[in-house]
């Protein structure tokens, strides 16, 4: 049943031109991927040890998953306690290994077997991603650019194992497989050749999509990124080759965007409608960095709100793969998780319930002053009471209630891991 304060508030959007239920109904079925890897600091099955090759969590909140059935446990709280559409986004370091561990370039679609009931079970699609990193294969900060073919292969042969477990996914799932290669391929100083790697960099990326596999079912998308930790000075993945190799490889391959990965005053938001004149689909993963590619957690904050706009606005809801990409170890992991996915939420709502449509005339119209007055009204208008709604309609809570069952849970079982 709705409420008054709902009711009111359909009636202020349709005074804007703003079709509520429409909106709600849209979100409904939104998919936005969940990564599995806020779960357990990056950790994954495969290997023991910290997290290396560029990217760091920070903290030590106490109770993270160390196994697939706790890891599945949290995520499925998580999931319980956020509305919308939800995808399952697996990294390979997590296969299971259930009669034998096999290295990251012997990976089958066997060791995920039980990730694709868990989806299944949920009525989820899986994206999936290759491990380039925390591995010792992983030479001189180096993978599938390593001047060694020995090294390169290596990571091919696993990229193209990835390939064929995506293809696994998606006919498993009836739902196409999103599936990213990102190295954190760099050096930390400056390097006396900067485009070799590069060369290498592109001949590896152009092997493993030659494994076959059917692009209606698997995406592969190419993230680039600007530095990493401990490889400061270049980063082979850079913007201009990342977006190069997939303008290259349209029939095979899409960019996918990070808002983690450019310099500070650069926004992802103006990307997204640029990519979209030259792509048929784009990928993202929205994080908040702060300062740098920190991987906050995703707040409703001015940039992530503009990313959704962008999305919406150039009505390309089902060309933009969206996922969820960052990892805090310094909080409750599952509250990680379920504030960044409520976030992104929130920013797809008050985008679907933006005049867009009248404040693009204004535009085009150069009526520019209208346009600035009717922007900043548009800010005001009661989004709070759609969200109550939304929430209530998936069945979940609106307010903070949901944090008071997190909380239970971890003295219940997090507390006694
Ligand atoms: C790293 C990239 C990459 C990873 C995941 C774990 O900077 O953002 O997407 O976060 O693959
Ligand atoms: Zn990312």
């Amino acid at each position: 049943m709705s409420t008054k304060a709902f009711e009111l508030a359909k009636e202020t959007f349709a005074s804007f031109g703003v079709d509520v239920e429409a909106a709600i109904e849209k979100l409904q079925n939104i998919p936005v991927a969940v990564h599995c890897w806020q779960g357990d600091d990056v950790g994954g099955f495969d290997h023991e040890g910290a997290l290396t090759g560029g990217i760091q969590t920070t903290g030590n909140y106490p109770g993270k998953a160390t196994t697939p059935e706790q890891l599945m446990a949290d995520m499925d709280k998580a999931l319980s306690l956020c509305p919308g559409k939800k995808k399952l986004n697996v990294h390979a370091c997590y296969a299971i290994f259930e009669d034998g561990f096999v290295d990251r370039d012997k990976l089958e679609p066997k060791h995920f077997k039980k990730w694709v009931e868990f989806a299944k079970e949920r009525g989820m699609g899986i994206d999936f991603n290759p491990t380039f990193f925390s591995h010792p294969m992983q030479k001189d900060g180096l993978t599938l650019s390593h001047p060694d073919k020995e090294v390169r292969d290596f990571w091919i042969e696993h990229g193209k194992a990835c390939i064929r477990i995506s293809q696994y996914f998606a006919e498993e799932t009836g739902i196409p497989c999103v599936m990213n290669i990102w190295t954190g391929d760099g050096f930390k100083d400056i390097p006396a050749d900067r485009m070799g790697p590069r060369m290498r960099y592109r001949d590896s990326i152009e092997q493993i999509l030659s494994e076959p596999f059917d692009f209606a079912k698997v995406k592969p998308c190419v993230e680039s990124k600007v530095f990493g930790i401990g490889v400061e000075a270049y980063t082979a993945g850079s913007a201009e080759f990342a977006l190069s190799i997939a303008a290259m490889n349209k029939d095979r391959c899409l960019p996918l965007m990070d808002n983690g990965h450019y310099h500070p005053t650069e926004v992802v938001s103006d990307k997204i409608p640029a990519l979209l004149c030259f792509f048929d689909e784009i990928a993202l993963h929205v994080t908040r960095g702060i300062r740098w590619d920190s991987d906050h957690v995703v707040v409703l904050d001015d940039e992530t709100k503009e990313i959704a706009k962008e999305i919406v606005r150039c009505n390309a809801l089902d060309r933009t793969y969206i996922a969820l990409d960052y990892f805090d170890a310094s909080i409750n992991r599952i509250s990680a998780w379920v504030v960044g996915f409520r976030s992104f939420q929130k920013a797809l709502l008050m985008a679907l319930c933006t005049p867009n449509a009248a404040l693009k005339k204004l535009q085009d119209e150069s009526n520019f002053t209208e346009l600035m007055v009717m922007q900043e009204e548009a800010k005001m208008l009661p989004f709070g009471a759609v969200w109550a709604e939304y929430c209530e309609r998936c069945g979940v809570a609106a307010d903070t209630s949901w944090f008071t069952e997190i909380k239970e849970y971890e003295k219940e079982i997090l507390s006694k891991r």
